[in-house]
């Protein structure tokens, strides 16, 4: 049966990454280029409309936004990036407040990277992929605004991804096709979570029947509260 999201409110908007909820639940960060649809398609898979502000003005997120899912994890809106003028060089720019984020945030699961799927591949997508693999920070591909264009079209965009990807990647990364105007892609989306969400209560278990078994202190047993209650 098909996870379903009963409750998403907003926790907290953060400037810096020590400033986010220090709860330890799990969580989930949207990032991409600035206009990709990050704040849209969060909004979809909540079903609520207005739950992540969006804009057709590029730059509208500009903080680490944490909204709270069925109370027990999180969906984390992330600020766009983009190019930055470097001398006579065009570098790659995202904040030290997200590069601190990704790299250093210990409860986030996986990080979904946003790309329009309109858009023949583009450097700064790539190289913000290889960034992520060479930090070895766990991210999956989410295509956007699918809507858009015709299934022709799409498919032939996307081809080109692939070839692309498997330039630096021996298998293409999981990859999802969305649409945070029909809502295609949500179902398949939430469900990943979910399975990622199993995952951690399973090995959570394990971890605790691992500590009964080795027969550790009580005080060791605290690992109870790490226990991911996702229903
Ligand atoms: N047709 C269509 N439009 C979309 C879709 N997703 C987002 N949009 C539109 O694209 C624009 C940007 O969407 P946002 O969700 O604000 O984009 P963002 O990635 O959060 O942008 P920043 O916060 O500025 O980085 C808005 O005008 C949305 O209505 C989609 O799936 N289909
Ligand atoms: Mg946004």
């Amino acid at each position: 049966m098909a996870y379903n999201i009963k409750k998403a409110t907003f926790a907290k908007s953060s400037s810096k990454f020590t400033e986010c909820p220090d709860d330890g639940l799990p969580e989930f960060a949207f990032i991409g280029r600035s206009n990709v649809g990050k704040s849209s398609l969060i909004n979809k898979l909540t079903n609520k409309k207005d739950l992540a502000k969006t804009s057709q003005t590029p730059g509208k997120t500009q903080l680490i936004n944490h909204f709270l899912i069925n109370e027990k994890w999180y969906l984390v809106d992330l600020p766009g990036y983009g190019w930055a003028k470097v001398g006579q060089e065009k570098r790659m720019q995202f904040s030290k407040m997200i590069r601190n984020y990704l790299l250093d945030r210990e409860n986030l699961k996986c990080v979904f990277v946003l790309i329009d799927s309109r858009h023949e591949p583009q450097a700064i997508d790539f190289d913000f992929l290889n960034f992520l693999g060479k930090k070895e920070v766990p991210f999956v591909i989410i295509y956007t605004k699918i809507d858009k264009s015709s299934g022709n079209q799409t498919q032939k965009i996307l081809a080109a991804h692939q070839r692309e990807l498997l330039k630096t990647w021996e298998e293409a990364p999981l990859r999802f096709m969305t649409s945070a105007q029909t809502g295609a892609g949500c179902e398949d989306l939430r469900d990943y979570m979910k399975s990622i969400l199993d995952e951690l209560r399973e090995n959570a278990k394990l971890d605790h029947e691992k500590l009964n078994n080795d027969k550790l202190d009580n005080e060791k047993l605290e690992i109870d509260d790490y226990e991911v209650d996702i229903d």
